[in-house]
């Protein structure tokens, strides 16, 4: 089976990178930008700093009807657009969804009611460093999950992934892993983004206020849709030091969107939790969510 990564960006790179270290075959779906400029070899420098090129084959939209397995990698902004796109796949092919925040799965299933849907939750850390090369900037975790019936067929996925990625779990409720990260992406994606900082450095005292006022806001609204399978208070901020810890070098991808003039993820991220907060107010992450539409220009 051939994979075809949809979103060429850091972690599709990357991800494409880990995968044919693995003798898995990949192509890789480009946009119309990248029609008559593709390069078809990637470079990843890897975790250890060694420099290899990965050969991946380029499709672009017309070629849907030849994809056996889509992971979709662009940003959560991009993922309905792109998809639309792709008029002739396959009713069979998995579509598997891997991008930061939540509020975007429900479109892609109205859009593909008979393929098999899956979402996937990455802690993987990546960082553009030029055209077609990347930085594989920390290992972390993987779940897969489906999103639908027909996904639930697709555990035999994750074997592979698994040998690429260094782990990755099967989950049969992946939303709520899909709200574990959300918690943790809507304190740190927007403090890193809108004071331009590392990941480590909101473990410096200045930001222990809003660290601590920001993480109660969010743990309040992940847990009440979390309901029972809701971690307390102080579980939340332990894992989200963790993450702080383990992720400190790295640059979130909001605050690496920002300081590359891209839109973010905002209204997926601090947007999901703004929407799912009422009635109870959450005026760190509406303050965090304007500064970034401002620093956005108003481009979510
Ligand atoms: O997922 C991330 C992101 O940058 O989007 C974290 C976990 C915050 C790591 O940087």
């Amino acid at each position: 089976m051939e994979w075809t990564i949809l979103g060429a960006g850091a972690l599709g790179c990357v991800m494409t990178g880990l995968l044919r270290q693995q003798g898995e075959s990949v192509a890789v779906m480009l946009s119309e930008r990248h029609r008559g400029h593709f390069h078809p070899h990637i470079e990843v420098l890897d975790i250890t700093g060694q420099r290899q090129l990965f050969y991946s084959r380029p499709l672009f939209a017309e070629h849907a009807y030849k994809v056996e397995c889509l992971l979709v990698l662009t940003k959560a902004y991009q993922v309905v657009d792109a998809l639309k796109r792709l008029t002739t796949l396959p009713n069979s092919t998995p579509v598997i969804l891997l991008h930061n925040g939540m509020g975007v799965a429900e479109q892609v299933l109205s859009l593909f009611p008979n393929n098999p849907v899956l979402a996937g939750i990455s802690s993987h850390g990546a960082m553009k460093e030029g055209n077609w090369q990347v930085r594989h900037t920390g290992k972390g975790e993987t779940w897969l999950g489906p999103l639908n019936e027909a996904g639930k067929a697709y555990q035999s996925l994750v074997p592979a992934l698994a040998a690429a990625l260094g782990h990755c779990e099967w989950s049969d409720d992946i939303a709520q892993q899909q709200l574990r990260k959300l918690a943790i992406n809507a304190v740190i994606n927007p403090l890193t983004a809108c004071n331009d900082i590392n990941n480590g450095q909101l473990l410096e005292p200045r930001f222990a206020d809003v660290l601590a006022q920001l993480s109660e806001e969010v743990h309040d609204v992940i847990s009440r849709l979390q309901g029972d399978k809701a971690e307390t208070l102080s579980e939340f901020r332990r894992r989200l030091h963790k993450v702080i810890e383990l992720t400190a070098c790295n640059y979130s991808s909001m605050q690496q969107d920002i300081a590359q003039g891209r839109p973010s993820e905002n209204g997926y991220i601090s947007g999901y939790i703004l929407q799912h907060a009422h009635p109870h107010p959450v005026p760190v992450c509406q303050q965090l969510y304007q500064e970034m539409k401002k620093r956005e220009g108003f481009r979510t």
